[in-house]
């Protein structure tokens, strides 16, 4: 080493074929290769330890909260009685652990295609991982359409964590899943999907909620900051047989959360006007102007 000068690792994910996201790397602590996809964690210098599955950021220890609170707690607060709830993805366990904060939730079944994604998180993100041993919560190793296509009224919230929709997620945005979960959710129930950055996936983003809207009496778009996803700006959309999304309910939750708060809950759903223009005529927001 020449002084002054250092050798330094970075990751870098291309986002699209224009933009990318480098993070500095610390440490490299697993790279493999699993039968589903490539996996990798490090210790990055900035966000604490990352996940990313075949190139792409899935969860870092600093800015996990985020989106794990908002894609989980928006759901079961609005919800009446969130008994029965269900997760498509998710591997890590950061989905899991926010919805058991509401009492009201009685069971959780994770459905997770990949079993390394959950044996992985459970190693090096414990804290994420933390729920994955609560008794009211069963693990599945299967493919999450094939699993939602058998339920028939039987889930009062379903919660599409997944990747981006290329390789196995590619299903899990399209129409014909959507007609499954409507089936397999109990009357008013609600599905919460992640749709993409409305900046650089508009195209993903608008047609996932088109799909839905097809499908659901009521469709709805909210949005969370996640520095680490691609833009920075999420989004999640909720198909609904009844119950509105927008309004959280006063049940007392156990537990802190960093980013969900009653306002944030209500305000993620007050859309900038480019996606408003983007979702037209497909969401809840300005279809009835409510
Ligand atoms: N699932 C959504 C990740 C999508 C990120 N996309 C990307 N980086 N291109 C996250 C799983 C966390 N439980």
């Amino acid at each position: 080493m020449i002084e002054g000068r250092q050798t330094e690792l970075w990751f870098t994910e291309r986002q699209t074929d224009d933009v990318a996201l480098s993070l500095r790397i610390a440490q490299t602590l697993l790279h493999e290769q699993t039968a589903w996809q490539e996996l990798l964690v490090v210790e990055t210098a900035r966000y604490g330890r990352m996940l990313a599955l075949d190139g792409a950021v899935q969860t870092t220890e600093k800015d996990e909260f985020i989106y794990h609170e908002m894609i989980g707690l928006v759901p079961v607060r609005s919800h009446p009685q969130p008994r029965r709830v269900a997760i498509v993805g998710g591997g890590d366990g950061g989905v899991v652990r926010e919805v058991l904060k509401d009492p009201a939730v009685q069971q959780v079944t994770l459905v997770e295609i990949d079993p390394r994604v959950t044996e992985v998180a459970r190693r090096y993100f414990p804290q994420i991982a933390s729920g994955l041993d609560d008794p009211r919560v069963e693990l599945r190793f299967e493919d999450g359409i094939a699993y939602i296509a058998r339920l028939q009224q039987e889930v009062d919230v379903l919660i599409v964590d997944s990747t981006d929709p290329v390789g196995p997620a590619t299903g899990l945005f399209g129409r014909e899943f959507y007609q499954s979960a409507a089936r397999a959710l109990r009357p008013g129930g609600l599905l919460v999907a992640q749709t993409e950055s409305p900046y650089l996936e508009p195209d993903i983003m608008s047609q996932a909620l088109q799909a839905m809207a097809a499908v659901f009496p009521k469709t709805y778009l909210y949005l969370a900051s996640v520095p680490t996803y691609p833009s920075g700006l999420w989004s999640f959309g909720v198909g609904s047989l009844g119950t509105d999304p927008r309004q959280p309910g006063a049940r007392p939750l156990n537990g802190h959360t960093r980013y969900y708060n009653e306002d944030i809950h209500r305000a993620a759903f007050v859309l900038p006007t480019f996606v408003k223009e983007l979702v037209n005529g497909t969401c809840q927001q300005q279809s009835t102007g409510e």
